[in-house]
């Protein structure tokens, strides 16, 4: 009891000390067609070829996302095709695809409650969001066309959802959580939405605004226009980072400013450019999940005491060696995330 006393106690100033294990936002690139994972503190690259070039799967990836496995969804546009990765960037298998379930020029995906939400623009199931389980069976028709026009992405909140639309007459559209239509949202002022994101400094939602006037709006709840930031001629998709600077996306870069300048405009920095970049989403690690099946267990203890003395993905502090400071790090967060 008293050395569990002291495992805890170092293990919490070991963490104090310094944590490596790090979380990060995926942005898909198209140009290189590959997934690349930036800071979510201050957009820093951390691995521009997280999921390596990949001419097979990938054609235009548009949209990365984390599943509550700690795998990762990634929508193909061109490919029209949904692909699972690891949590480290290896591919599993393909989800769904034109062949088997009709999904044609995707863009956003959305999971939510086990299921997996795809937006679909073109083919027999034009304008309309496709439903799946997680593992791509079960599939039906969430939204029907009517509803929809040139479907671009998801966003769900607690009792409603939002689908930003290409054409102009429909743009940003609220529906229930059962998909039907409660009505606009958002204002005619933006054209062509993309991503919608929600700023985490005060809860407001970000969307692309990718036709002309072009830019970063910011919207509050209810949807009513607060701000709009003429940053770029094309962007896709906009995410606010630790520290308060916001990133966006768009065909020359990954990119940030400063939403609190004078001109905002004035601030844009390019962080990674040659690229064609798309959505952002944050993929979090549970501190001492070594396989990243967002559960720390068993898996996680062996991996560490099997790599112990030497190196691997089980060293979480980043120090280069699998070591006492690793295992505690396990230990100390077991039992996290599991069901
Ligand atoms: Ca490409
Ligand atoms: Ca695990
Ligand atoms: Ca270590």
């Amino acid at each position: 009891m008293n050395r569990f006393v002291f495992y805890l106690a170092l293990s919490c100033m070991l963490i104090g000390a310094g944590y490596s294990q790090q979380s990060f936002l995926l942005i898909p690139d198209w140009t290189n067609d590959r997934v690349c994972a930036l800071s979510p503190v201050d957009g820093s690259v951390i691995n521009a070829n997280f999921i390596p070039t990949n001419t097979q799967l990938f054609d235009s990836p548009k949209h990365a996302l984390p599943t509550p496995r700690g795998t990762i969804m990634v929508a193909d546009q061109l490919k029209d095709a949904v692909h699972e990765f690891d949590g480290f960037g290896n591919y599993i298998r393909t989800i769904a695809d034109l062949q088997n379930n009709q999904i044609d020029n995707i863009r956003g995906i959305a999971i939510r409650d086990g299921k997996l939400y795809v937006t679909v623009a073109s083919g027999a199931l034009q304008n309309t969001i496709q439903r799946f389980n997680l593992d791509g069976t079960g599939q039906e028709t969430f939204i029907s066309a009517s509803q929809l026009n040139s479907p671009f992405a998801i966003y769900f909140r607690e009792n409603d959802m939002l689908v930003s639309n290409s054409n102009a007459n429909t743009l940003i559209r609220r529906f229930d959580l059962s998909g039907a239509l409660l009505g606009q949202w958002g204002g005619t002022t933006i054209r062509f939405p993309q991503q919608i994101t929600r700023r985490r400094s005060n809860g407001n939602l970000l969307v692309a605004g990718f036709g002309s006037p072009a830019g970063i709006y910011e919207f509050d709840a209810a949807g009513n226009q607060v701000a709009y930031y003429a940053v770029s001629s094309g962007p896709r998709g906009a995410y606010e980072l630790e520290n308060g600077l916001i990133l966006f996306t768009d065909s020359a870069g990954v990119k940030v400013f400063d939403p609190n300048a004078p001109n905002p405009a004035n601030t844009v920095q390019t962080i990674l450019g040659q690229g064609n970049y798309h959505y952002i989403e944050l993929y979090e690690i549970l501190p001492g999940d070594v396989n990243r099946d967002r559960c720390v267990d068993d898996a996680d203890l062996l991996e560490a005491l099997f790599q112990f003395g030497g190196s691997g993905r089980a060293d979480l502090n980043g120090d280069n060696i699998v070591d006492d400071a690793d295992l505690l790090i396990v230990l100390f967060n077991f039992g996290a995330g599991c069901e």
